[in-house]
């Protein structure tokens, strides 16, 4: 799994990517994108190694890219030309940082590109570039996939068709998310094209620290564009997060409770990644290891299997299921099989959030 960080520059990117993973940054102020591995928080993991006593407790992980050089005009080769795009098209959803800051810390005066603060219109610059390298991409595929049309295959024709029907969708200015397809062909081919302005996207609005609720003019506008096109919004304020993110946790809990945030943005913005991505977690739990595991909403219990092994999905044969709230109810899996609450589940199990797995598997 895996999230890249777009923006502006100047509007945080950076510093949230800190935040986030506590790791440190290309000094060179970014060409090259720096990559993190974010533990995702999660206080079931607590639960069970309270309970089940283990030498090793495992997060779930996502990977963190920074992507910089983003500027208006990418499309048409201003600062790094659409060199950022090699490293967007992998990634499985976008976190879409927009300058909602007035000043840096101290007060001194952050510069802004377009020499005003104004989010509505900040995003509607990215997402343009990001359409506009769609378009090119798009444009210059389809003499290739009318090429390949000659192999008569269903995968070509799939693929040239989609093709055509995201172009007069990006030639509007609109991103490829709208397009709409029923066909799994169809749906497939659009996969593999991996068009930038097809992610879900994660707002995330950089606030002063003055406006943590993200409840002012600037946040406003970034939360109402999310509500209007479906996507997800998040307030941080990256420069406090970073500095939490410095500290040890003793010291971040009193920061947490001086400045009166419940949590650092960090988890409230991993379970905004997981919503928007449809994924939720299961987990494995026993003396070597207690461990957190990411599947899709909907994943049977043979393909939780093969999130942690591939061979573990062949071979599946049943499962072992009780969940989080059950052993932080009754303490132990002992008790849990007494209280009749262990279940035995076969292939067709539709795997729930939080259960905790014990798979039986042939290999
Ligand atoms: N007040 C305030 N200042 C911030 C915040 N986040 C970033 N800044 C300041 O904004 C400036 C730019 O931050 P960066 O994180 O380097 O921004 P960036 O988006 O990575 O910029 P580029 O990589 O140049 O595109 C720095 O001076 C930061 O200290 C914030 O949440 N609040
Ligand atoms: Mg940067």
């Amino acid at each position: 799994m895996e999230a890249g960080i777009v923006g502006l520059p100047y509007t945080g990117k950076t510093t949230l990517f800190k935040a986030l993973t506590g790791q440190a940054v290309d000094p060179s102020g970014g060409v090259k994108p720096n990559v993190g591995v974010v533990q995702i928080p999660d206080p079931r993991l607590d639960i069970l190694a309270r309970h089940i006593p283990t030498k090793k407790i495992t997060h779930a992980q996502l990977k963190i890219v920074d992507i910089p050089g983003l500027v208006r005009g990418s499309s048409k080769g201003e600062g790094l030309g659409n060199a950022f795009l090699s490293h967007i098209r992998e990634i499985d959803a976008t976190i879409h940082v927009v300058r909602c800051f007035t000043h840096a810390p101290g007060g001194e005066e952050v510069p802004h590109v377009d020499g005003s603060l104004n989010p509505a219109r900040d995003i509607q610059t990215v997402e343009l570039e990001l359409i506009l390298a769609d378009l090119q991409q798009v444009e210059g595929s389809i003499p290739r996939a009318e090429k390949a049309m000659r192999q008569k295959s269903a995968e070509a024709a799939a693929r040239l068709a989609v093709l055509q029907k995201v172009l007069p969708i990006l030639s509007e200015g609109k991103p490829a998310h709208d397009l709409k397809l029923t066909d799994p062909e169809e749906k497939k081919a659009m996969k593999g094209l991996a068009l930038v302005s097809s992610k879900p996207v994660l707002y995330v609005a950089n606030v002063d620290e003055d406006d943590l609720a993200g409840a002012g003019a600037l946040a406003s506008q970034v939360r109402a564009h999310a509500e209007a096109v479906g996507a997800g919004f998040v307030p941080v304020c990256a420069r406090i997060e970073a500095e939490l993110a410095e500290l040890a946790p003793a010291d971040r809990a009193e920061m947490l409770t001086s400045l009166g945030i419940a949590e650092p943005a960090l988890h409230t913005l991993a379970r905004a990644a997981y919503r928007l991505l449809g994924l939720q977690s299961f987990y494995t739990a026993g003396e070597k290891e207690v461990r957190a595991w990411t599947i899709p909403v909907g994943a049977t219990a043979p393909q939780a299997a093969g999130a942690i092994h591939t061979d573990f999905e062949r071979g599946f044969i049943r499962v072992e299921v009780y969940s989080v709230g059950d052993l932080e109810a009754l303490h132990s899996e002992k008790a849990i099989k007494e209280a009749g609450k262990m279940r035995m589940e076969g292939k067709g199990y539709v795997m729930h959030d939080a259960d905790v797995c014990h798979f039986l598997f042939n290999v």
